[in-house]
């Protein structure tokens, strides 16, 4: 066992959570153990002005687990590293809060959409940022700020706003702030240019770092609490660039579906593709580790299967996981032809009665709903693998490249009536797994930034192939109708 345990807070729109690993000496090279210490649900809440996250629950469970972490193996854990979701942010003025954050399924962003492209088209913002059109990218969220803009002396997007309280850094961690819309594609640097034509003051944007920069101990506080004065790195703190991190690939052509709340789908780059096609196609090029771009699309994704859930299930969270692998189940079952519908359709954005509103895009079209549950969450899961294999073709043929495997990491890799029907609609072989790519990408960069194993992304990759298993469906294998 290599000394200096790591811990990674991941915190994802539905839950969070805190999980250490160490790296140990295997057979063939390093390997990653892990221990899940604590898991908690994120709910938003609404208010007289919005939805917004819950971000003081969320840091009192970071403190919280960090506490329980560090009293399970006392004076073991080295670091510890955050990711979240993107684009959204608090503003801070002298160190202070104003207001509570965001969440990115509130309605404002629609009126910052067209403030924004009142002063820069969709065309040149494309050319710069590179970011496919989502109406919540931060640079459309600020545009609804007003005077609090002028107020503000500091913006820190969500990890790095944690990180701020648990260290008093201000840093914005590049993978993240690739999301913002406001840094340049091309030189991965702040356009001020950019910021200053939309009325966002080039100050308040804090000094960029990579994944893997050590940002200092927990401040004296914050250490009394979780009981010792633990480092934090800054890992790729978009949970999304740390599950591309830790896809368990030797090669280079392979496509990928990070599958939580959203599916990402693409591929992983030497460089953006900023083409009128690309744009079209609705194509964002974020910042990953070691320099690439994540070439990628957002789908829908689990979120319609959540959303759905806690529709039909008032009961906890617990209830609403084991109700939906029996729904699961019941789905595969399903005979006859499923219909497909367009989960990027924004109906499907914000919380609510998602059962309904499939039934309505359905009859709006003049075509038959899916009718019961399993028919529903059938439809669902067909028509996200449809949306998954369009995007990975989409992607290949836009970057020039050929696929030759998917990728599938998070938790729809546990969904084998969802791997299977995507390897069948792809007409590719799916390799699943791991579950938990963004807290191994969160603990792996850690270590390299350590000096626990080799430091090159090739390097964190192969600890995963050694570290976690996978299930590979091959299309065709099984028709989708079977048992998953
Ligand atoms: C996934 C994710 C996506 C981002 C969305 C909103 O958790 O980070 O990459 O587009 O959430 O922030």
């Amino acid at each position: 066992t290599v000394p200096g345990q790591v811990a990674a807070v991941d915190l994802g729109a539905t839950s969070g959570r805190v999980i250490v690993g160490r790296i140990e000496h295997g057979q063939t090279g390093p390997e990653l153990r892990t221990q899940h210490i604590a898991r908690f649900a994120n709910d938003p809440v609404r208010t007289r002005d919005g939805l917004h996250w819950n971000l003081l629950e969320l840091y009192r469970q970071t403190l919280a687990g960090l506490a329980l972490a560090e009293r399970g193996a006392p004076g073991e854990i080295a670091s510890v590293g955050i990711d979240s979701w993107a684009v959204d942010y608090g503003l801070l003025r002298g160190g202070r809060s104003l207001g509570v954050p965001y969440h990115y399924r509130d309605a404002r962003c629609e009126t910052g959409v067209a403030a924004v492209h009142a002063r820069v088209s969709a065309a040149e913002l494309y050319a710069r940022n590179g970011l496919q059109h989502l109406p919540f990218n931060t640079v459309f969220q600020l545009a609804t700020e007003g005077d609090l803009l002028a107020s503000a002396d500091r913006l820190l997007l969500i990890p790095d706003l944690l990180a701020h309280w648990l260290t008093g850094a201000e840093v914005a961690e590049r993978t993240n702030a690739s999301t913002t819309g406001l840094l340049d594609a091309r030189t991965q640097e702040w356009d001020l240019e950019l910021a200053e034509s939309l009325g966002i003051p080039g100050r308040i944007l804090p000094q960029l770092v990579n994944p893997g920069t050590r940002l200092g101990p927990l401040s004296p506080e914050v250490a009394a609490v979780v009981g010792r004065p633990l480092e934090l790195v800054a890992v790729a703190s978009h949970d999304t660039a740390s599950a591309v991190a830790a896809i368990p690939s030797t090669g280079q052509d392979f496509a990928y579906v990070s599958c939580g709340t959203w599916g990402l789908v693409g591929l992983e780059l030497d460089a953006p593709v900023l083409t009128e096609a690309a744009r079209a196609a609705n194509f964002t090029n974020e910042g990953g580790v070691a320099g690439t771009t994540r070439f990628l699309h957002n789908v829908m994704g689990l979120w319609l299967l959540s959303e759905s859930l806690r529709h039909w299930e008032r009961g906890t969270d617990a209830q609403r996981s084991s109700r939906l692998a029996e729904l699961l189940d019941a789905a595969a079952r399903v005979t006859g032809p499923v219909q497909i519908f367009d989960v990027n359709d924004a109906v499907f954005m914000p919380p609510g009665d998602i059962p309904g509103r499939i039934g309505a895009w359905f009859t709006e079209r003049g075509e038959r709903a899916p009718e019961g549950e399993a028919a529903i969450v059938r439809s669902i899961v067909e028509s996200l693998a449809a949306a998954f294999a369009d995007a990975v073709a989409t992607g290949a043929r836009l970057a020039d490249r050929e696929v030759r495997v998917i990728h599938v990491v998070g938790g729809g890799s546990q969904n084998r009536l969802l791997c299977q029907a995507l390897a069948d609609r792809a007409g590719l072989p799916v390799v699943a797994g791991p579950v938990e790519a963004t807290a191994m990408g969160n603990m792996l960069v850690q270590a390299q930034a350590l000096g626990q194993i080799g430091p090159e992304l090739a390097d964190l990759r192969a600890v995963v192939s050694r570290s976690a298993p996978v299930v590979t469906y091959l299309p065709g294998s099984a028709p989708a109708a079977a048992a998953p």
